[in-house]
C-alpha cells in the first residue's frame, strides 16, 4: 500500500477528500493570521478523526502539540525535527522536507517517520520552489537512498497529477502528496478515489 498525503487549507476540502478515501491530512495554513490557527486546525481533526485519517500540522508543533494532532510536518525554515522529536516524544509522526540526498541523510539522523521529497514539477501551491526533480531526479535520489539502506518512507510532491502516479511509483516512492490535483478538481471527493485506487494497484512488472 502506498501512501496518499493530501494538502489542504481548510476543514471542508478535508471532509471531501475523506469521502474519497483519503487516510492522511497535513493542514498547511501559509497566509493564514496567527489567531485562526488553533480554530482551523480543531476543525479539521475533528474531520480526521470522524474518518479515521491521520491529522498532521504543517510548520508549527507546538500547535500540533497543544491540539494532541498526530504529527507535524517541518520545512527547512522549521522548527529542527531533532528539536521536535524532544518536544514532542517518539510517538509523534514527524516528516521533514527534502529536495535532495542530502536533505534525506539530515532527515533519517534526526529520526524522522517520512520524508516529502520534491518539487516534483512547477507548481503554483507553494512559493519559493526548490530545483524541480522530474522522475530522473526522483529515481537518483532513490537509488541513493537504497544504496544508503535507508527505510524511510519517501513521498513525492509538488504539481502532481493522477496521471503522474504510476510512474512515480515505479522510482521507488512510496507515496504522494499532493493538494490542487484533490482540492481544485471539480469532484474532489471522486478525484481522491482515483488517486487511491492508483496508488493501492499492484505496480506493473517490466
Ligand atoms: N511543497 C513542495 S511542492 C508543494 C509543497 C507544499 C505544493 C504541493 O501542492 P500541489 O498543488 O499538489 O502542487
Ligand atoms: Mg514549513
Amino acid at each position: 500500500m502506498s501512501y496518499l498525503h493530501y494538502i489542504t487549507t481548510n476543514a471542508e476540502a478535508a471532509e471531501l477528500a475523506c469521502q474519497g478515501g483519503v487516510r492522511w491530512v497535513q493542514l498547511r495554513m501559509k497566509n493564514t493570521p496567527d489567531a485562526e490557527w488553533k480554530a482551523r486546525a480543531l476543525a479539521t481533526q475533528a474531520v480526521c478523526r470522524r474518518h479515521g485519517a491521520t491529522f498532521i500540522v504543517n510548520d508549527n508543533p507546538r500547535l500540533a502539540q497543544e491540539i494532541g494532532a498526530d504529527g507535524v510536518h517541518l520545512g527547512k525554515q522549521d522548527m529542527p525535527p531533532a528539536e521536535a522529536r524532544a518536544l514532542l516524544g517518539p510517538r509523534f509522526i514527524i516528516g521533514g522536507t527534502a529536495n535532495m540526498f542530502a536533505d534525506i541523510e539530515r532527515l533519517v539522523a534526526a529520526g524522522v517517520d517520512y520524508v516529502g521529497l520534491g518539487p516534483f514539477r512547477f507548481t503554483t501551491t507553494k512559493e519559493k520552489l526548490s530545483p524541480i526533480l522530474g522522475l530522473a531526479g526522483y529515481a537518483d535520489v532513490l537509488a541513493r537512498c537504497r544504496a544508503a539502506g535507508f527505510t524511510v518512507p519517501v513521498i513525492g510532491i509538488g504539481g502532481i497529477a493522477l496521471a503522474d502516479v504510476g510512474a512515480l511509483r515505479a522510482t521507488g516512492l512510496h507515496g504522494v502528496a499532493v493538494s490542487s490535483a484533490i482540492g481544485g478538481a471539480a469532484a474532489p471527493a471522486a478525484t481522491a478515489a482515483l488517486f487511491v485506487e492508483e496508488l493501492t494497484k499492484p505496480l506493473a512488472v517490466e
